[in-house]
Parts: C-alpha cells; sequence; structure tokens
C-alpha cells in the first residue's frame, strides 16, 4: 500500500516530533511516500526556495499523491501546503484521513472539518496518546471496505 502523510513544513514545525511517530506506525502498513514530512532535519526556511525547486517540489507531490492508496494528514498546525494537499485528493476520490488535536486551542478550518463524509474523507479529533489506536482502527476499516 502506497500512504502519503501530509504535515506542515513552511507552516511551522511544532509537531515534528508527532509527525515521526505517526510515519513510523505508517511504515507498518505500507510505503510512505512522503517520510521525508517527519525529518527533523527539514526546517520551515526550506531546503530549495527558488521558484524552479518549488516547482518541483509541487509536480512531483501531486504525482505521489496521484499514485497513493491513502492520504493521512496531521492538520493541527494550519499549512497552506498540506490544505492544498487535501483540495487536490477531494477530487481524486482516494481515502483521507485528517488527524485534529483539540488539546491545540486551535479550531479547524472549516474547509477541512465540513469536508468530511462518510466515504472518502474522515476527520478525527484526537490525543497525542491515542494517535496509534486511531491510525489501527483507520487502516483495520479500510481492509473491510
Ligand atoms: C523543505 C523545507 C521547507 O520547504 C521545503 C521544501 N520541500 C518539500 N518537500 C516535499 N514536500 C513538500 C515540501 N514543501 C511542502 N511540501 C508538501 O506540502 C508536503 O507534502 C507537506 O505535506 C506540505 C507542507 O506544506 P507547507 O506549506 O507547510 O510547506
Amino acid at each position: 500500500m502506497k500512504i502519503y502523510f501530509c504535515g506542515s513544513i513552511r507552516g511551522g514545525r511544532d509537531d515534528v516530533h508527532l509527525y515521526q511517530k505517526i510515519v513510523r506506525k505508517l511504515l507498518s502498513y505500507g510505503t510512505v511516500l512522503t517520510e521525508h514530512v517527519a525529518n527533523t532535519d527539514l526546517s520551515d526556511a526550506g531546503e530549495d526556495s527558488t521558484a524552479k525547486g518549488d516547482q518541483a517540489i509541487h509536480d512531483r507531490d501531486v504525482d505521489w499523491l496521484r499514485q497513493s492508496d491513502v492520504i493521512v494528514a496531521e492538520v493541527t498546525q494550519p499549512s497552506l501546503g498540506v490544505g492544498y494537499e487535501l483540495g487536490r485528493v477531494v477530487d481524486m476520490k482516494k481515502k483521507v484521513l485528517c488527524l485534529f488535536r483539540p488539546s491545540s486551542g486551535r479550531i479547524l478550518s472549516a474547509m477541512i472539518r465540513g469536508a468530511a463524509d462518510s466515504q472518502h474523507f474522515m476527520v478525527r479529533d484526537y490525543n497525542e496518546e491515542e494517535v496509534e489506536k486511531v491510525l489501527d482502527q483507520f487502516f483495520s476499516s479500510l481492509s473491510r471496505t
């Protein structure tokens, strides 16, 4: 199974240790195309901020989104890039799990929470301690569909 993990980069790296925990768990279900999102060496400054570099990142990531079977996004830290990725995948009719931590004190964008449906797009409120259980529930629900 090909999994695309979305997490904030230029939107801020406050949750990178949680992204690591999520990616570690996702690797037990299949190939994670975007393991680098959880790399603690990746700062929000950008490894290559030239327009050409950004275009290559965009085109490669959209291609990976098309190839992926499932998308898991940690959406607590607001990120334009993650929002954009989720907007693109809605039209691809892929299975999507968005993970949001209410304990952050933030309120999730209506454009993400409001996109939830019973078929493809799921938004799950959770606490960090239960993240592995939440992922287990999601992936076992996939094997039943
Ligand atoms: C590296 C460090 C900072 O910026 C970069 C550029 N590199 C990226 N490499 C791969 N994917 C990226 C990069 N920048 C953004 N993305 C994609 O957008 C990832 O798949 C993330 O899920 C999402 C993050 O968007 P921003 O707006 O928070 O950067």
